[in-house]
């Protein structure tokens, strides 16, 4: 299928953002047309529905504000819900506000060019449908493409093999099954903990521990629920001024008003609340002093350990590599406890990756392990991959794969110099890629996109693009917060370190949400200062 007349818009994305691009897309009384690769509604939701899939956010800020009617509506059954809950979520907000109807599922975008002459792009599918629109909104998600390790021989094993975030619809048996799982990210943590007690046996290949913290989750009835609901209308605006989309802020003082004392009551209270607010909303200091930091991480050190009984596994899951808050702070809810279980072992690939795959499994210095299922954890080429696979083509045919496989540049996360009228939600250097709870973030994104599009028709004009000047401007502003900070020096997928020849360069702005959403509505006042508007 092709459009005859241009639409306004294409949307990809079905998942948080897109679903709110569409809804804000509509009411603008736009024409346009959304697509995603998946079957239905719920991106991120839909496709990691691997076993103990959960959300690290709390339920009461990890939603949708833009309707009264909706927050009326839904109930959180949970702190932290389930990814079956979430999903279920996303769904009914797309039955209630009939977004379905505005995609075509299973559809995976291909190739998108711009084309100077008509101001337009084209964006074809990968069964070849073309279709020429002149925005191009881009909500494919800061973690949609997977990671797959090369590792030899993968062909040749006959068991299942099963990336986390391609998880089967229908789920897999591993009842009484001989299990490998590679990774012990925060998704790895969530499988390990959940398969533990169903499995027969398993291995977890881990080559960077982790600094996980106890997740403190709470059931809620709809009587209990109500007292968070009774707080939304401060929630609401709350969560656009913390540092990072969340209820709470960083309320501590410097750390050298407080006494070590005071400091440990702090961390234990912290630790106890079972959230990530022990990370992004403790000790501000711990995120750029190594000595505060390392304080901190052993503050964290001492509560895992305590937590594993076997010596040769404590001293395996402890991590020492990095500081405590440097790469993404994992919840976990039983994770150590499932190295407690004779049927859990633990085999440490830093000095001795994994080298192959055989027909039985894998192996690792030398020695064959064999399994009935091995389980990727391995992460995502984050916050670049999704656009970047998309073959993308600018003014002048520039590629934003080759332009990214050099430097990872972007204006506000938003648009990218050289590609008019393309918006890249969760794009990379914008809180959204890592540092913020993502449903705070994605809405406002989108309504800087859309309130941006209605801008141009209202002055009628037809094409937006930064300038290199303001590319230039954001991308050294990003780069100064970033390497005042410990995070650059890790290696993780924050800094782009998890892909081989990847850029090297902290993927998420880490200035502070409130502070974003400051700048963006600063350029939104400006009439877009700083973007050729034509
Ligand atoms: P992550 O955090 O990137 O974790 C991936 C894990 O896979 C991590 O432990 C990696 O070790 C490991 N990994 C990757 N490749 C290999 C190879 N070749 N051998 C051994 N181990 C490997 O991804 P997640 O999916 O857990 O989490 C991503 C985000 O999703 C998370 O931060 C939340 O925001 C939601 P490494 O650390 O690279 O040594």
């Amino acid at each position: 299928m092709q459009n005859s007349k241009p639409l306004d818009a294409i949307v990809v994305g079905a998942g948080i953002a897109g679903l709110y691009a569409v809804y804000r897309l509509r009411q603008m009384g736009l024409d346009f047309q959304a697509f995603d690769a998946a079957s239905d509604v719920g991106g991120t939701w839909w496709w990691n529905c691997y076993p103990g899939a959960r959300v690290d956010s709390q339920s009461y800020v990890y939603q949708y504000w833009f309707s009264d009617e909706l927050l009326e509506e839904w109930d959180w059954s949970e702190r932290f819900p389930a990814q079956g809950e979430t999903e279920k979520y996303l769904s009914f907000v797309a039955d209630k506000f009939d977004l379905r109807k505005h995609y075509e599922f299973d559809t995976r975008i291909a190739h998108a060019s711009w084309d100077e002459a008509t101001a337009l792009w084209t964006v074809e599918t990968e069964a070849g449908e073309r279709y020429t629109a002149r925005y191009f909104v881009s909500c494919a998600g800061m973690l949609s493409t997977p990671k797959v390790p090369p590792f030899e021989g993968h062909e040749k094993y006959q068991g299942v093999i099963a990336h986390t975030a391609r998880w089967p619809r229908e789920g897999i048996d591993l009842k009484g099954k001989r299990v490998g799982v590679v990774g012990t990210g925060a998704t790895g943590i969530q499988v390990i903990q959940t398969i533990a007690g169903e499995v027969g046996h398993m291995t977890v290949f881990q080559r960077t521990a982790q600094y996980a913290v106890r997740m403190n989750n709470e059931r809620y009835t709809h009587e209990t629920f109500q007292k968070w609901r009774d707080q939304y209308p401060e929630l609401k605006d709350k969560v656009h001024h913390t540092f990072a989309g969340f209820a709470f802020d960083f309320y501590l003082p410097a750390w050298s008003e407080h006494t070590p004392e005071q400091r440990r009551a702090e961390m234990e209270k912290l630790w106890a609340d079972g959230s990530l607010a022990i990370w992004v909303g403790g000790y501000q200091e711990s995120l750029v002093d190594p000595a505060i930091n390392e304080e901190v991480s052993e503050f964290v050190r001492e509560k895992i350990r305590a937590q594993v009984k076997d010596p040769v596994k404590r001293e395996i899951l402890t991590p020492r590599a990095y500081g405590f808050g440097t790469y993404r702070v994992p919840l976990e809810n039983g994770y150590y406890e499932a190295f407690n279980r004779d049927n859990v072992d633990l085999v440490d690939v830093r000095k001795t990756p994994i080298e192959r795959f055989t027909e039985k499994g894998l192996v690792v210095d030398g020695k064959e392990y064999e399994f009935d299922v091995v389980i990727l954890a391995t992460g995502f080429d984050a916050g670049t991959g999704a656009l970047a696979r998309m073959d993308v083509r600018g003014r002048d045919g520039r590629s934003l794969t080759e332009l990214w496989n050099q430097d990872i540049r972007s204006t506000l996360g938003l648009q990218v110099h050289g590609f008019p009228n393309l918006f890249t939600v969760a794009g990379p250097l914008a809180p959204s890629t890592a540092f913020c709870n993502m449903t705070t973030c994605l809405q406002q994104q989108v309504d800087w996109v859309a309130d941006c599009i209605d801008w141009l028709r209202v002055h009628d004009k037809h094409v937006i693009e930064p300038t290199a000047e303001k590319e230039n401007w954001w991308v050294s502003h990003h780069d100064e917060v970033a390497n005042a900070t410990l995070l650059v020096k890790t290696e993780s997928w924050y800094t782009g370190a998890n892909i081989e020849g990847k850029p090297r360069r902290l993927l998420s702005y880490i200035g502070g949400v409130g502070n974003y959403r400051d700048i963006c509505d600063q350029v939104k006042e400006s009439g877009y200062e700083g973007f050729a508007v034509a």
